[in-house]
């Protein structure tokens, strides 16, 4: 799969996308009706007309595991969990971006005053949005002036005007940690928005991949060859040659907008109003012809969003307590319910004494889960940790509130509804054994049928009627 247009072809033919032929509204319809479509798991949506304009627009495209499978390249009925453990087997052998020197991307290209973001159907996705996002299934490209690393981050961008667009880097996000250095610098940040393209970018922008990692060679790395890439215009990035709309313009560290405010994924507005924040100005936007817009649903779980997080952030703690050479590791499951970031599940074969601990206070000391992860629940290997009511049935019968923990204090999201809005920045955590311990000599001895009688019944089974 090398483009949005592979994806959608591939979703027609597995019957999982839907064309919609009315006309819709970008004004808070498009988002409604994807929404609510998302709400029912329902399939990926093309809009083919947009009130006032001949651009279509994409939703919905990772409502559903069987799309996420598709776009993993695995087959059609795997689990979350099936995906999470291919994103962590495939990810160890990176391959890094293939240079073009043509692409599609560059089949348009509009610089100068000509440039005008308000030529593309971009939503307003809720009443209470500051305005109209251009970016939210988008990824934004940012280089390491220091070290030459590229980064691909997915930072919502508002339509701010026809040549600027509000960026919220989040502290310690890793564009934001660039920006930085170019303030050292005293220079503006150059940057790529990508809007359409091959969907494994996207979660990989999404992903929350660790620092000096690019993004490009972990996607190389589940595709197995190299993703193309083309310099850009103005930037010297690389960007997705099979990109839709590609955005160039930068990022001023000492320059500042009203942005915001946009519903969250956890179904509330992460702060009180608009808020300053930086911006991109544009300097080019370089489209295919005939484009595709894409965006992505937020709000109240379970939506696009969530599948993406619960796959990517579920995939990048799994991940990271690989790396930590942890033993016994069988599954992590991180619910969409949870936008795949709050709440996790292990299941770990049992090898020590205190092995259930160590894997509990390893998960909130990976980078992953030391930012924002508040509640880890550790269970045997003969729970599947998706599997909701046997974790539910190990927080019943192998549970022991003396066996866990509260930590009371950890860097948080800014975004976590449980805490008061203008006082975010700490959370505590909670860490629960559902193991049965590991070092017990008399353990709960499970009742068992008889296997013999169970073949006997099991032979006669017709005779009972049932
Ligand atoms: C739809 C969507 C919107 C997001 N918006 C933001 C955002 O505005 N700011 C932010 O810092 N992270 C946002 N995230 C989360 C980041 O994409 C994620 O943390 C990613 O790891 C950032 O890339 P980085 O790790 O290279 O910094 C969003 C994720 C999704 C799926
Ligand atoms: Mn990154």
């Amino acid at each position: 799969m090398k483009d949005m247009r592979d994806f959608i072809a591939l979703c027609e033919k597995e019957g999982l996308l839907k064309r919609i032929g009315a006309e819709v509204d970008w004004n808070l319809e498009l988002s409604t009706i994807a929404k609510l479509n998302e709400e029912k798991s329902g399939p990926a949506l093309l809009f083919e007309n947009v009130k006032g304009y001949d651009t279509p627009v994409i939703t919905s495209a990772l409502t559903t595991t069987e799309r996420l499978s598709l776009i993993m390249g695995m087959p059609i009925k795997s689990t979350l969990v099936d995906l999470m453990r291919k994103w962590v087997e495939k990810g160890e052998k990176k391959i890094p971006p293939r240079w073009v020197d043509q692409a599609p991307c560059k089949e348009n290209i509009i610089t100068g005053d000509a440039i005008d973001l308000y030529k593309f159907p971009v939503p307003k996705f809720y009443p209470m949005d500051g305005g109209r996002f251009f970016g939210t299934a988008h990824f934004i490209i940012s280089k390491d002036p220091d070290t030459g690393w590229v980064n691909l981050g997915t930072y919502r961008s508002q339509l701010l005007d026809k040549n600027h667009m509000g960026v919220q880097f989040i502290k310690g996000k890793h564009a934001d940690l660039m920006l930085k250095k170019y303030a050292a610098r005293k220079e503006a940040m150059p940057v790529a928005s990508i809007v359409g393209c091959d969907p494994l970018l996207f979660l990989v922008g999404a992903a929350r991949l660790s620092a000096f990692e690019s993004e490009y060679d972990f996607a190389g790395a589940v595709r197995g060859e190299g993703i193309e890439v083309i310099k850009g215009e103005t930037v010297d990035l690389p960007i997705p040659a099979h990109a839709e709309i590609v955005v160039e313009g930068e990022v001023d560290p000492n320059a500042f907008m009203d942005e915001g405010p946009f519903g969250e994924y956890t179904g509330y507005y992460s702060g009180v109003g608009t808020d300053p924040r930086n911006f991109i100005k544009v300097n080019c936007i370089t489209h295919r012809n005939n484009p595709i817009f894409w965006g992505t649903t937020v709000g109240k779980a379970v939506t696009d969003t969530h599948m993406t997080m619960a796959l990517t952030y579920g995939a990048t703690l799994w991940q990271q307590l690989v790396a930590m050479r942890i033993p016994g590791l069988k599954a992590v499951y991180c619910p969409p319910e949870g936008s795949g970031r709050f709440l996790a599940i292990i299941s770990i074969k049992q090898m020590y004494p205190g092995h259930a601990d160590q894997v509990l206070t390893a998960a909130i000391s990976t980078e992953m889960g030391a930012y924002g992860l508040k509640t880890v629940i550790v269970v045997d290997e003969d729970i599947d940790p998706w599997d909701i009511p046997r974790v539910m049935y190990a927080l019943s019968f192998r549970f022991q509130p003396n066996r866990s923990q509260v930590i009371k204090r950890g860097r948080s999201t800014p975004l976590d509804p449980s805490l008061p809005i203008n006082a975010r920045e700490i959370t505590g955590r909670l860490l629960l054994d559902a193991t049965i311990p590991y070092e017990w000599k008399e353990k709960p001895i499970p009742i068992t049928l008889d296997p013999d009688v169970v073949k006997q019944v099991q032979s006669r089974w017709a005779e009972f009627g049932l």
